[in-house]
């Protein structure tokens, strides 16, 4: 039986979700916040800190709660607004690990093994890497499918676990004969900022679980140590090129000029059409200058938030019944659809 004519027709929602293991940097800022607090306008927007996905590698427990409320702190202060968005902690919604569950009985074997983050976290240690850890990209899955998340607003690493979302749900629809229930969920992935490279390495992620702390510019960064993050920053001794095809095999001098443009609101090549023919010694300070223009007023907010950790509370414990209130329903249906027992 062919399914093509039927298809999702509910309503548009948007998911996404940051881990609360350690502070967040530019990377993550520009790749995803910025864009959230874009779409919260038009949209029906839940933003989660995902705590079970932080789990899949060693959280201390003395901590946890406190980088739960550090990233609620940095949402807020980014201008997530809960008046428009949901923002809550995944723990306390028990949908995400049910329907995850189910879903671990839809996605293959094979499917996981050709996801590629966990071949970069786990290294040559895989064997020693936690279950959850290779389970990751289904729990992610859950999370968005718990909500019919129809458009998830992520960085570029994040694409090929946003296809496994698309391959599950379209599975679990057409294995049960249900071909409009899940959504298709839709990767939101824009600009320059969508991947922000290492200041040390040009060839890797910006990552909070980078070693170097210099590789990285965290949003609670000081404007002095900001200033000395991008003046340490590996760049080389040519200048700013004219085009965006002369920054081929340039890789550190492309990501510094794609983190001014996504900073500045510009495009890549209006910034190398300011910069043209200038060295880094112009460049990084103005730079460094735009970045604590930008950042330091999301810090100072930060700091205020997390100074009131009650009111941080509030706002966590009402998004997660709201959240519970959407999803519980959803997977209610999952779990009728599956035809398990019920009185
Ligand atoms: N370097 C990046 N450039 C653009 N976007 C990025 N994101 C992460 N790094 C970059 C986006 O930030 C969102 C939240 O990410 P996360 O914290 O949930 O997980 P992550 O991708 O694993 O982030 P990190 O910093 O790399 O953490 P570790 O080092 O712990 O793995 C996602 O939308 C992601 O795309």
């Amino acid at each position: 039986m062919s399914h093509t004519a039927v298809e999702y027709s509910g309503p548009e929602r948007v998911f996404s979700g940051v881990q609360p293991s350690g502070d967040l940097h530019l990377g993550n800022y520009l790749g995803a916040l910025k864009n959230w607090v874009e779409l919260q306008d038009a949209h029906d927007c839940v933003y989660c800190i995902v705590d079970l996905h932080a789990v899949t590698v060693w959280q201390d427990p003395k901590k946890l709660a406190d980088q739960t409320r550090n990233i609620a702190a940095a949402f807020l202060a980014s201008g997530v607004d809960p008046a428009k968005s949901i923002i809550y902690p995944q723990s306390r919604v028990k949908a995400h690990t049910e329907l995850a569950w189910y879903f671990n009985c839809v996605a293959r074997v094979g499917w996981l093994n050709r996801m590629t983050q966990f071949k970069d976290k786990a290294g040559k240690n895989s064997e020693k890497m936690s279950v959850g850890l290779y389970d990751y990209p289904v729990l992610q899955a859950a999370d968005i499918l718990a909500f019919k998340g129809t458009h998830v607003p992520v960085g570029e690493d994040q694409k090929q676990h946003l296809e496994l979302s698309r391959d599950i749900a379209a599975k679990f629809n057409n294995d049960f004969d249900v071909p409009a229930f899940f959504p298709l969920p839709e990767p939101l992935i824009q600009g320059p900022g969508a991947r922000i490279m290492s200041l040390r390495d040009g060839s890797n992620k910006m990552s909070k679980s980078d070693p170097s702390d210099n590789s990285r510019i965290n949003l609670t960064d000081s404007a002095d140590v900001i200033a000395k993050k991008i003046r340490k920053a590996k760049s080389d001794a040519g200048v700013i090129p004219e085009s965006i095809e002369e920054m081929d095999g340039r890789p550190e001098v492309a990501n510094l000029v794609g983190i001014y443009a996504a900073l500045s609101g510009q495009s890549q090549q209006d910034v190398l059409s300011e910069y043209v023919g200038q060295g880094f010694g112009v460049f990084k300070p103005a730079l460094a200058d735009l970045t604590v223009a930008k950042m330091g007023p999301i810090t100072e907010l930060m700091k205020r938030y997390l100074a009131a950790p009650d009111e941080i509370d509030r706002i966590l414990a009402a998004g997660a019944d709201a959240a519970d209130q959407i999803a519980t329903p959803i997977v209610d249906d999952v779990r009728d659809i599956m035809g398990f027992w019920k009185v």
